[in-house]
């Protein structure tokens, strides 16, 4: 460079601030976690995250999202946008300085209250720098104003381009590719999700989502808004609109203790399942921490407090624990912290000392006050509490009889097993399949070094609407915990997995490709779900798809997985002589068909399960509408398989 140059000339701050840029495209996961799916749909967060902010200070009440055609991305909001005057201390526009310095943020504005922040709350210029172009439109004072930046260096200075009534601040971006090397065009589904818990976490701000890349049925680029004027309220009513509330109002608070501001909302259902959701400046602390270990000790000690005084437990014989307490239970705790502190493996642990008093504090005025005020939800309340610690009593033993069962025969594998000879669990599969029938046609069409097959007997319990010692006591799931090697529970959480002596890294869900098969997929993925969702997390879990269709022309032979296939198939193969077999089920195949078509690593297509944080929400929704009491549209999501659209990697 050189010094006669007087572009060139960067003062030791501007330097420091370009190195910053070019660290985070050297090592762009540690600002944005990581360069697949969840990274660059966190480029999206960040940059939304100011808009929020802004919202949060009282200036803007609309952002809107679009996917644009060329696949970049914009946000655009009403705020007061972003300042074109020079910055004093940096000696250029202030929108520079936020665009392009790592950690600038709105850190020059004092006034505002910065808490929504991303994962790690590195700021706009961050997705700047991982872009391969970025555009910046400020609309203020009457004017337009547009800055453009290539991988994080400004093209131009900021050029005054117009006039405008508008107000406010639009950024246009393109993803870098050589950063974002795998997953390079953004979701509408995973940004919606997150653009509708944003608008529950912050209530008022309008939020539209437009992907110009889709046209709908009615000619227009797909979109959705979402306003919440409720809040977590409305968020509850979301995350249960498929269940049966057991009282008659959602309790809720908001508030500030100890100068944390603390919203949490929480309703019964009759489920027997436990779903706490808990954020920290919006973002969603999948690990839990202080804050949720805050809430769940308000809960048990205001209940417990009420239960011991209502006289209902005098008679109990044995104790009540946490868990009791929160059977059924639908929570959202929302808490806005100034310097977070967070830990655990993803990021998503809260550790601040100082926010679990204050939401202990909060939920136990909170729920003292409803107690108080509502009678007749109370006794509802304490009654289920019992049926629960009643019920956990008895899986308790179911659980002490399967493991004393386990011991007494050396571990025995069930009967129905059919092993591999194999002993690496990592070289391991097994197939659960529907049926006997089925079974034996596996069995035959396997590779027994490496496959084992489990055959199920028909309809496995539906886990969602069943306590857990029935799911215990019912033998097609002890088979399935003692062939994968997996042992249940220990005494302090009943649903704890020990996976050490998993034996198949590969779990196999084998159905017939028709309704009842799809159905008895779904029933088995809800059990995975529910009691071992590691393994669903860790991506054990496989659903093999057999072929639907057999098309022969003389001795050409080719399989077809769905309509269009087969369409497509008879319309190459000619139009006489063309038969086509439809297979109703896996025992129709013969052995030798069902290992091409579905069991042979090099041919067959297994869908994996994924379950991440960013839909496992959705997941919860979805189990608990397909598999929770009786709703009409039910039977219609599970015809058409609408499950593993949702769920599928
Ligand atoms: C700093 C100061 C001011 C506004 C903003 C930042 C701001 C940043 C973003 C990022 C996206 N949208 C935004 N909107 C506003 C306001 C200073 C003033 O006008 O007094």
């Amino acid at each position: 460079m050189s010094k006669n140059n007087s572009k060139n000339q960067y003062s030791a701050d501007s330097i420091q601030a370009l190195e910053g840029m070019e660290h985070v495209r050297k090592r762009p996961s540690m600002y944005i976690g990581d360069v697949g799916s969840r990274g660059l749909h966190h480029l999206v967060y960040e940059v939304v995250d100011n808009s929020i902010d802004e919202a949060m200070a009282g200036y803007c009440s609309s952002i809107k999202i679009e996917i644009n055609k060329d696949s970049s991305l914009s946000v655009e909001d009403n705020g007061r946008g972003i300042p074109v005057g020079i910055h004093k201390k940096e000696g250029v526009s202030a929108l520079e300085v936020v665009m392009t310095k790592i950690g600038a943020g709105g850190k020059f504005d004092k006034d505002s209250y910065k808490v929504s922040g991303g994962l790690h709350g590195v700021g706009v210029s961050c997705v700047n720098a991982l872009s391969e172009s970025l555009t910046a439109i400020v609309y203020r004072d009457g004017k337009e104003y547009e800055q453009t930046y290539s991988k994080g260096k400004p093209v131009s200075a900021v050029k005054e381009i117009g006039n405008s009534n508008k107000r406010g601040t639009l950024v246009t971006f393109t993803p870098d590719k050589e950063i974002f090397k795998e997953v390079t065009e953004f979701d509408y589904d995973i940004l919606s999700n997150r653009m509708r818990e944003l608008s529950f976490l912050n209530k008022g701000i309008t939020i539209s989502i437009k992907d110009n890349r889709k046209i709908g049925k009615d000619g227009n680029p797909l979109y959705e808004t979402f306003h919440s004027k409720e809040g977590l309220s409305e968020f509850i009513k979301y995350l249960d609109e498929s269940r049966e509330p057991i009282i008659n109002s959602i309790i809720k608070m908001e508030g500030e203790k100890n100068d944390i501001p603390v919203e949490v909302a929480m309703i019964y259902n009759s489920s027997f399942s436990e779903n706490l959701y808990s954020y920290v400046n919006n973002i969603n602390t999948h690990e839990g921490g202080t804050h949720l270990s805050g809430f769940r000790r308000g809960l048990t000690n205001t209940l417990k407090k009420y239960a011991d005084s209502s006289g209902l437990t005098d008679k109990l014989k044995f104790d009540i624990s946490g868990d009791d307490f929160r059977e059924g239970l639908t929570a959202v705790i929302s808490v806005k912290v100034a310097e977070p502190q967070f830990e655990g493996q993803t990021k998503t642990k809260l550790g601040n000392r100082e926010v679990s008093a204050a939401v202990s504090q909060a939920v136990s005025e909170m729920l003292e006050n409803y107690l108080e005020e509502n009678p007749n939800d109370s006794k509802i309340i304490v009654q289920k509490v019992i049926l629960a610690a009643q019920a956990r009593n008895a899986a308790r033993q179911a659980r002490e009889m399967i493991q004393r069962k386990t011991v007494m025969t050396g571990g025995g594998l069930p009967g129905k097993l059919s092993d591999c000879s194999e002993t690496d669990p990592l070289k391991c599969e097994v197939f659960l399949v529907e049926g006997d029938s089925a079974g034996g046609t596996a069995k035959q069409g396997r590779d027994r070094v490496f496959q084992a097959i489990l055959p199920l007997r028909g309809k496995i319990l539906n886990v969602e609407k069943a306590q857990q010692h029935r799911v215990f006591e019912n033998e097609e799931i002890r088979n399935i915990y003692t062939a994968l090697g997996v042992s249940i529970g220990t005494e302090e959480d009943s649903k704890a997995l020990n996976l050490e002596k998993l034996r198949y890294n590969k779990i196999i869900i084998m159905c017939d490709a028709d309704v009842d098969g799809s159905h008895i997929s779904t029933l088995i993925l809800t059990f995975f779900f529910r009691y071992m969702r590691e393994l669903v997390e860790g991506g054990n879990v496989y659903i093999a798809t057999p072929p639907l269709y057999l098309v022969k022309k003389g001795n050409k032979k080719v399989y077809a997985w769905n309509d269009k296939e087969r369409d497509n198939l008879a319309k190459e193969f000619g139009s006489s002589g063309v038969s086509i077999q439809r297979y109703k089920g896996l025992g129709e195949m013969n052995a030798d068909q069902l290992w091409d078509t579905t069991m042979n690593p090099e041919t067959r297509t297994l869908r994996q399960i994924s379950l991440n944080f960013d839909n496992s929400q959705e997941a919860e929704r979805w189990f608990s509408t397909l598999m929770g009491d009786d709703v009409p549209p039910r039977r219609k999501f599970i015809e058409e398989n609408a499950v593993y659209a949702k769920i599928d990697a």
